[in-house]
């Protein structure tokens, strides 16, 4: 949105245009007035200052250390995976990548890392800034997974910036390490299905966008969802990373659901699907070491491509996991920097790389660059303390409970919401029963919503498992319980328990199809052109997808940014926390433009509620009104 005219319109810088472009997008040819950027800006400020970041309490703004950035420019830009694959393509590179003996490192740092440890909070800015030291120190990565999963709608909604800007920028920054995302299949990085064209439509744009690939993954472990993805990663010659996503216990003779053979299968099926590569994608840190190893052992015998493990650290089991699954011979493992891993995030690079220590398939690296870029992430967390999660030592009830890292503290904060804060407990234990009562569900975004849905639902309402069936047809059912009842999540394996799905939908017919095959196509003419109406600006393509995923989030975005302009270019703690009396910032609206921004003072609220918060902005008088509303 804030790119004004064809010399920086995303699709004009991707190269993603043809001769039509001219007469499609006249309004791009039209070169408007400047608004005022400056006082959109002060009022951000002066809102943040007086009430605070939405969502967290008002706080007098800390005092951070100054955060270094590691100096790179002595090193040359070293050639990398991003090289083979566009030489060789996808099947090439695969290839490449199981040729290799030691095993290779994905650095989850900017993505997995900061959403499962601060609430998806990292902004742009603090990611663009240490992007090309990663990519000069660490040219020997497989992949950066910096993009997906939650970040997308977290941005609009939560960080006022727009995640396509986010893609873009790091691509720029990083050409030699392939660049990775999480895609939910057909729930995109939403929260529920959509129209296959639309699936369709972002893949390509993410696509020309920078990502390379594509870890593809369905929150029921269900191919048939997946399939549309996979087609639409290998259209445009990128890399289909098609995960299974791995639930249970494989070594617990009481848990016959998903075991060996069912991951077997469905690794065999993704093969034939098309993926590249497989993932194993251990959303919630419950793949023990010895499981590890047999899994990998079992799927190394069952499948030719390579594969690629994911878990989460919550039981502070995860280096021996992967230690155990390099044993097996696992071609890829997911890590994060030392300083933003551990707990709910991935195991740290760094502890990994000296657990190998001695064995012939540790990783080639210098170890010394991740130490470098270290005290970076220690000094950028700072900045997102309020997003802590609060969890300080290892959880093994995680092997209980089984949710995935980022749902954790997600959940903990909406049981707190309505009041059940002091029952968190037996929240967690219902999670559990209703997971059984629902049959043994794969738990991820968005199947893992709908058993926290109803586990919310059940403590609050002093709801017993009993309850439900005795009382069933006069419960009303959280949306999200009825909507995977109903099958628009997909279909779970081995279908759903008949009776309590009969209870919940009351006489409603559930479907079996794909959900994506029922859906109305968006029909993106129309689209653009009511956006264009409503939005009355230049509409591209990444607007119509982000509208088409989550209507609302985008509108709101689109307001607030009509209010206060582009409030990516603060610095995160004055995006956070405002400013203190007397200080002053300085904020590089553009390149090569830079605004000075001193508060002076904020008067007493007047009788309207407003105060007024005086600033000087490049050495002139300004002042902004904002209504406290504390
Ligand atoms: C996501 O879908 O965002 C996840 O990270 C699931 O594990
Ligand atoms: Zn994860």
């Amino acid at each position: 949105p804030f790119l004004e005219n064809v010399m920086v319109h995303k699709q004009f810088v991707t190269g993603e245009y043809n001769t039509t472009f001219i007469d499609e997008t006249p309004e791009l040819f039209v070169f408007p007035k400047r608004k005022d950027r400056g006082t959109k800006m002060l009022s951000f400020i002066g809102h943040t200052t007086v009430n605070g970041y939405e969502g967290m309490p008002n706080k007098n703004k800390p005092t951070f250390d100054e955060v270094k950035v590691p100096k790179v420019d002595h090193l040359d830009l070293q050639s990398g995976t991003k090289q083979i694959l566009d030489e060789q393509g996808p099947e090439g590179l695969a290839k490449w990548l199981t040729t290799q003996n030691e095993v290779l490192l994905t650095d989850t740092t900017f993505r997995d890392a900061h959403q499962s440890l601060l609430a998806t909070r990292i902004r742009t800015k603090d990611l663009v800034k240490i992007a090309e030291p990663t990519s000069r120190l660490l040219p020997n990565l497989f992949s950066v997974e910096m993009w997906g999963g939650a970040t997308f709608d977290v941005a609009y909604r939560f960080l006022k910036e727009d995640p396509w800007e986010r893609l873009l920028k790091l691509r720029e920054k990083m050409p030699n390490v392939l660049l990775q995302m999480l895609l939910r299949a057909s729930n995109a990085v939403g929260y529920k299905n959509y129209p296959d064209n639309l699936i369709e439509e972002f893949v390509q744009k993410s696509a020309n966008g920078g990502i390379d690939v594509f870890r593809i993954f369905d929150s029921l472990n269900w191919v048939e969802g997946m399939k549309p993805a996979i087609q639409a990663v290998r259209d445009n010659h990128k890399i289909a990373e098609a995960a299974i996503c791995y639930t249970g216990d494989i070594l617990d003779p009481n848990r016959t659901k998903y075991n060996l053979a069912y991951y077997k299968n469905l690794a065999k099926e993704l093969q034939e699907s098309g993926a590249h590569i497989l993932g194993i994608k251990d959303m919630a840190g419950l793949l023990k070491p010895e499981a590890a190893y047999q899994l990998i052992t079992e799927l190394k015998e069952t499948v030719e491509i390579p594969i690629h493990l994911h878990t989460h650290d919550t039981s502070g089991n995860g280096v021996y996991t992967y230690a155990r699954a390099i044993d097996a011979g696992v071609d890829v493992v997911d890590v994060a920097c030392g300083p933003m891993a551990g707990l709910t995030s991935q195991p740290s690079a760094q502890t990994l790389y000296h657990a190998l220590d001695g064995k012939e398939r540790q990783p080639k690296m210098n170890i010394g660059s991740y130490e470098k870029l270290s005290h970076y992430w220690e000094d950028i967390r700072e900045y997102y303390k309020e997003f802590e999660s609060g969890m300080k030592s290892p959880h093994t009830e995680i092997y209980e409970h089984e949710m995935p890292g980022g749902q954790y503290s997600n959940l903990r904060q909406q049981a707190k919401a309505v009041g059940l804060g002091e029952r968190w407990n037996e929240v967690k234990t219902m999670y559990r029963r209703v997971n059984d009562m629902f049959g043994d569900v794969v738990k991820v975004t968005p199947s893992s919503k709908v058993i926290g849905d109803m586990a919310l639902f059940m403590v609050q309402n002093n709801l017993s498992e009993d309850d439900i069936y005795d009382k069933g047809e006069t419960i009303d059912f959280p949306d999200s319980v009825v909507e995977f009842a109903s099958g628009y999540l997909g279909q779970p394996y081995q279908g759903f328990p008949k009776e309590l799905q009969r209870i919940i939908l009351k006489g409603k017919k559930p479907i079996t199809e794909r959900p994506g095959k029922l859906l109305d196509p968006i029909n993106f003419e129309h689209l653009k052109e009511s956006l264009f109406k409503s939005l009355n600006r230049h509409v591209t393509s990444f607007d119509m997808i982000a509208y088409a995923l989550y209507p609302k989030v985008f509108m709101d975005y689109h307001e607030f940014y009509e209010t206060y302009g582009d409030v990516s270019v603060l610095d995160t703690p004055t995006f956070f926390y405002g400013m203190k009396i007397g200080e002053v910032i300085e904020v590089e609206i553009e390149q090569g433009k830079t605004l000075i921004v001193k508060l002076v003072s904020i008067s007493e609220p007047r009788e309207d509620g407003t105060r007024v918060v005086y600033f000087e902005l490049n050495g002139q008088a300004r002042q902004v009104n904002i209504r406290d509303h504390s």
